[in-house]
């Protein structure tokens, strides 16, 4: 870190603030699972607007157990962040800031449960197409909304394909789980192989986002391009999950949640 930021011609000076300049080291231990994490921006009060502009990125960890697997890795192994956004017609972002300098937090009324676009980015793109080879592939997905729940589906030329689930949020799973379609909320993974070894050159497989409407319904599209054959597999052990063992806990506590004013 390298000094304290200078405030910007917009931003007041704080009287009550001291400036200093000077130097950190932040030193965090990796010691955790194989898993696919992302990180973002926290500045209090302005989390959404600032992953909206894209202060926002994936943590991939990797580990020995995982690379032992036999699953599909190198440029078969993509992380796929997907969101939704809306434009303003000279092409930035439309946040709907009550002060778009950013300097007091806040939103307009209507997006107060959450802030929607229009447009399906993935990995910064709208609805993009990606080249794919007859095989399986891992994606590693993220919904990086603000507030749209996606409930995803693969719709190819004979049906749809399902997703394999290898891992969650807390890393690979022990064993794999398969799903017809994925609801996957703001800030979920799901980590998954697609098998497009049943495919041919020129077929078409669309992501569905089942949960939209219009043009929010669609995400992207993989269209098989090459026949190749494939070695990776998805074993039937993928990992040993430690299981949780209520009786072992130190403590129970009852946690109460209320939300002011109730909805509805
Ligand atoms: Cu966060």
């Amino acid at each position: 870190m390298a000094g304290m930021p200078m405030p910007s011609m917009s931003m007041p000076p704080d009287p009550l603030a001291k400036v200093e300049s000077g130097e950190r080291v932040y030193d965090y231990p990796m010691d955790q699972r194989a898993t696919t994490l992302w990180y973002h921006d926290h500045r209090m009060d302005f989390t959404g607007p600032s992953v909206y502009r894209g202060l926002a990125g994936f943590w991939l960890i990797q580990d020995e157990e995982e690379a032992a697997l036999p699953l599909p890795r190198g440029e078969r192994d993509i992380p796929l962040m997907i969101c939704d956004r809306a434009f303003n017609a000279d092409g930035s972002f439309h946040y709907p800031s009550l002060d778009p300098t950013l300097w007091s937090p806040g939103v307009e009324q209507p997006y107060m449960q959450g802030v929607l676009g229009d447009v399906m980015l993935t990995n910064g793109a709208a609805w993009p197409v990606l080249d794919v080879d007859t095989a399986r592939y891992r994606f590693r997905i993220l919904n990086s909304c603000n507030a749209r729940v996606m409930q995803l589906e693969l719709e190819g030329p004979n049906g749809t394909l399902p997703f394999v689930q290898i891992g969650s949020d807390g890393g690979l799973l022990a064993s794999p789980v398969e799903h017809q379609s994925l609801v996957i909320a703001p800030a979920q993974r799901f980590d998954v192989v697609v098998d497009f070894s049943g495919c041919k050159a020129g077929d078409e497989i669309t992501v569905r986002n089942l949960a939209g409407q219009g043009s929010t319904g669609s995400v992207l599209r993989f269209k098989v391009t090459r026949e190749v054959a494939d070695t990776s597999s998805v074993p039937a052990k993928l990992s040993t999950v430690e299981p949780l063992v209520p009786t072992a806990s130190m403590s129970r506590r009852t946690m109460d949640f209320h939300r002011y004013p109730p909805a509805g």
